[in-house]
């Protein structure tokens, strides 16, 4: 590690008061151009443990950029890890207050949510598939708090992936009653197809952004927990969004969500 803990702390709590203030900022390397992977991962800790001290609850993890539309659009190669909050959860239909983010955009995901703990190293498709409890239909809402969404990898990490909002529901399904690759996404605003895609696009298949989550916190001496539900990346690239928007996900044998910015 580059940082020291006083750094550390203190660019974890300059990011999340961004996010809590709805407020931008420029990407943290550029006055620490030397910090490494494992700093960017320990400032997003620190926003956790921040955010768990104050009585947040942790509703799930996030793989992002697990796409070649995402990585392309954000000018990046590989995937990143984090998790979504209690209070970003937004029930299906719901509204979202542009208000309390800075310029969010959505995603269509498949969700997973897990039966038994998965521990890297080593994970693979099979291994996760048969972790699976089931899989739904999720709209992740990022929200990154660098300005113009300009920022780096590190910098991306560091701000916990621009987690913001997210809304799971549809129909839910085994994992093996589906073929998650050939699985049709339908991205609409305002009643207009704006993007569309299949699972493959995910990494292959969208378990492989699972896997690699599994593996990440394997080498943290950490896992995917039992229960633990996972947002496995965004299909398509990100659609920007404003308030009077409705958004609804369409997910082949998934059924449907939806919500709306005001
Ligand atoms: O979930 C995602 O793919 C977001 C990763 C962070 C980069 C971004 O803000 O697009
Ligand atoms: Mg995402």
């Amino acid at each position: 590690m580059k940082l020291d803990k006083t750094t550390i702390d203190k660019l974890a709590e300059h990011l999340e008061n961004c996010e809590l203030n709805a407020r931008d900022t420029l990407k943290i390397t550029d006055d620490h151009p030397d910090m490494d992977w494992d700093d960017a991962y320990a400032i997003q800790d620190e926003i956790r443990r921040r955010k768990i001290a104050r009585g947040t609850r942790i509703a799930g993890l996030k793989a992002g950029l697990t796409s070649f539309a995402k990585m392309k659009q954000m000018g990046v190669e590989t995937p990143v890890f984090g998790f979504v909050t209690d209070y970003g959860a937004i029930p299906d239909g719901g509204e979202i207050k542009m208000k309390e983010l800075i310029h969010p955009k959505v995603e269509p995901e498949i969700v997973f949510v897990m039966k038994r703990a998965l521990k890297g190293p080593g994970c693979h498709i099979g291994a996760v598939l048969a972790a699976t409890d089931f899989i739904m239909p999720g709209i992740e809402v990022i929200d990154s708090r660098y300005r113009d969404f300009k920022f780096d990898l590190k910098s991306v990490i560091a701000d916990n992936t621009s987690s913001s909002r997210f809304v799971v529901g549809g129909r839910i399904k085994v994992a093996d009653a589906v073929d998650m690759r050939t699985l049709g996404v339908v991205l609409e605003k305002n009643g207009e197809v704006v993007a569309l895609g299949a699972g493959a696009a995910v990494l292959g298949h969208p378990a492989t952004a699972i896997a690699l989550l599994a593996n990440h916190l394997g080498a943290r001496g950490e896992e995917i927990p039992a229960g633990a539900m996972i947002l496995s990346g965004g299909i398509t690239e990100a659609v920007a969004v404003k308030s009077g928007d409705n958004i609804t996900l369409r997910v082949q044998d998934l059924g449907s969500v939806s919500c709306r910015f005001v």
